[in-house]
């Protein structure tokens, strides 16, 4: 008789129509065989899936060049299908489930003729971990199924494991024609399923990450009890060896790989890496916060990407352990067949194609490689692994980073009075827009933990939950702000960022353990300039006192446009929020 996934993926192909279904069992011998179909037999506009780069240089790594249509995810057209459209929020896109189905089966009829449909089954998180998920996606490109066997653990042990269950996490990914009129990516959180047609982008089509892994596992999480989200995991080693776990979230192309990945500019300090972009946390037996990453690769940000930036991420590309690592839309040199891109810290090729293989050169106004260009290598490549990756049980969370890119108004660095109120100070974090969506760059958009494009539910629904975690830990982290993007009047950021963020951190881990005072200010505590170690570093005492500047002045538009977002959510928004937001208004005397 046939298993539950047999009879799914049965009744896909039966609407689909592929060639033939491929079942895939995540092997390395596998991972060549689809390589090798990318670059003879998948086409996209006429130019192969994948080519393979200079293998001396860059072993084991292949140039992904995606249709030029399909860059970036894209927010407009995802939709989050509960039954009703107050559960999904003013956050989220809806559409009838029901509706949304039929939809999606009409784009879907036929829509692998000629081509196969892959099958993966892989885990997000470690198998042996309690808070692992089985999952199947079906796929119709070789680039995402080697892409998922990066991003994922991907072994056929999975069906196993689902043996009879009919609940397992199911993904419908197919590129269509890859015409922007019919690209969707939609989710069934109900049905754990999520369904994307046309479009091959990482989180448009990667379901196991932004789809399932956030918006779904939010869901999950909001009725089991956890949370999932955008967010670093690191350990920061101390010069005496103690290594401190902390948490980040930063909207997209904010910063998170640099973070996890970051090399210590202060002797003695180690970040040890254990994810770039998401955490699943749980409140453990000893009232602790507990993380792991459901992820085993990087789908990273090229440009910027250098050994001056993130040393760690450059050797991990060049490492050439794990099979294969993958360039998407960077350019190519052609003398040397190496990729490059702007910010990698050489200078650009004589001569080069650029994203879309067109002929490039220095003197070009145009960017050779897309400004949301990207690499996807597995974690087990960085030189800066955390040895407790591969611990099922994740890693005890101390402190938790809260930040955006915001010119003006925010200090490096302030820590919340108490959960609750770095609940609001995260709830109401804000961002100047970025290239990894389709939208304007450099607006300031309200991006509530960094979850806004990825909570899979009403975002009012969400603070609550985030309040009543808090209120289940009888040692929660505690919780900081950071902003490593302050400017000055001529437009030049005030902090050097990368490595030297460790300077931030090691006043996290020292008011973690209590050993330095602070000065409580109406957002927080902000640190006494005395405690920051700056050794090593030239900065000013102007720039310095700018960095931590709080101008009670310029935060009265600021909590107007505060109120505008907590207002949007109505009688979602949890009073506790409504609360902060008040106290905030009276000290800062706004
Ligand atoms: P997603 O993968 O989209 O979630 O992005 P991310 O949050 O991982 O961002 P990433 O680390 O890739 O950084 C994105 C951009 O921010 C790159 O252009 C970096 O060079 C830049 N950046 C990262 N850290 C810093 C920093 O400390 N200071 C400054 N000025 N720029 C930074
Ligand atoms: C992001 O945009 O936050 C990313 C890339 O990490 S994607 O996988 O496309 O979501
Ligand atoms: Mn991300």
């Amino acid at each position: 008789m046939a298993t539950a996934i047999e009879r799914w993926v049965d009744e896909q192909a039966r609407l689909f129509k592929p060639k033939k279904v491929y079942w895939c069992d995540g092997s390395e011998k596998e991972a060549h065989e689809l390589v090798e179909a990318g670059i003879l037999d998948e086409q996209i506009e006429g130019q192969p899936v994948f080519q393979a780069l200079n293998q001396h240089r860059w072993p084991k790594a292949f140039l992904h060049r995606s249709h030029p249509s399909d860059v970036a995810r894209v927010e407009h057209l995802t939709y989050v299908c509960h039954p009703d459209k107050e559960t999904a929020g003013p956050n989220n896109n809806w559409m009838d489930p029901d509706e949304a189905k039929r939809m999606m089966a009409k784009l879907s009829d036929g829509a692998m003729r000629d081509k196969t449909m892959y099958v993966l089954p892989y885990t997000m998180g470690h198998p042996d971990s309690p808070y692992a998920k089985a999952c199947i996606q079906l796929t119709d490109i070789a680039y995402v199924a080697v892409s998922m066997r990066i991003m994922t653990r991907m072994s056929r042990s999975v069906i196993d494991k689902i043996g009879s269950r009919e609940d397992f996490v199911k993904g419908i990914h197919s590129v269509g024609d890859f015409d922007p009129n019919k690209r969707f990516i939609m989710h069934f959180p109900d049905d754990h399923l999520v369904w994307s047609i046309g479009s091959g982008y990482g989180g448009n089509a990667l379901l196991g990450k932004k789809c399932f892994s956030l918006r779904i596992a939010s869901w999950l999480g909001k009725q089991e009890g956890w949370l999932a989200e955008h967010m670093v995991i690191m350990g920061v080693e101390d010069p005496k060896g103690n290594v401190t776990y902390i948490t980040a979230a930063l909207p997209s192309a904010c910063g998170k790989t640099n973070l996890a990945m970051m090399r210590s500019a202060l002797p003695g300090y180690k970040v040890w890496t254990l994810g770039d972009d998401i955490a699943w946390l749980n409140v453990g037996p000893d009232g602790r916060l507990w993380a792991i990453n459901p992820e085993s690769g990087f789908f990273g940000v090229a440009p910027g990407t250098s050994m001056q930036t993130n040393p760690n991420m450059m050797t991990a590309l060049k490492k050439g352990a794990f099979y294969p690592t993958l360039f998407t839309n960077t350019a190519l040199d052609l003398d040397t067949n190496e990729p490059w891109w702007e910010g990698m810290g050489i200078p650009p090729p004589r001569s080069a194609l650029d994203w879309q293989g067109e002929h490039w050169e220095p003197s070009y106004k145009t960017k050779a490689a897309h400004p949301n260009s990207r690499f996807t290598v597995s974690i087990y490549n960085a030189p800066n692994l955390s040895k407790e990756f591969d611990d099922p049980k994740g890693v005890p969370i101390s402190a938790m980073i809260f930040g955006g890119k915001r010119t003006s108004l925010i200090p490096l660095v302030f820590e919340s009075l108490n959960w609750q109120n770095g609940v609001f100070a995260a709830a109401r974090m804000g961002s100047e827009t970025t290239a990894a969506a389709t939208h304007k760059e450099g607006v300031l958009r309200r991006d509530p933990m960094a979850m806004l494009p990825f909570c899979g539910y009403n975002m009012g629904d969400y603070l609550q939950h985030w309040l009543a975690i808090g209120a289940r830990m009888t040692n929660p982290p505690k919780i900081f702000a950071v902003n490593w993007f302050r400017k000055d009047e001529k437009n030049k950021f005030l902090w050097p960022g990368f490595g030297d963020n460790i300077r931030v951190l090691k006043w996290v881990i020292d008011r973690v353990n209590g050993s330095v005072e602070a000065k409580r200010t109406p957002i927080g505590f902000v640190p006494h300039i005395k405690d920051l170690d700056l050794r090593g570093l030239k900065i000013s005492k102007p720039k310095l006192e700018r960095l931590f500047k709080v101008d009670l002045k310029e935060w009265r538009p600021e909590l107007a446009d505060v109120r505008k977002l907590l207002e949007k959510f109505g009688d979602h928004m949890p009073p506790e929020i409504w609360r902060e937001y008040e106290t905030l208004k009276k000290e800062a005397g706004a």
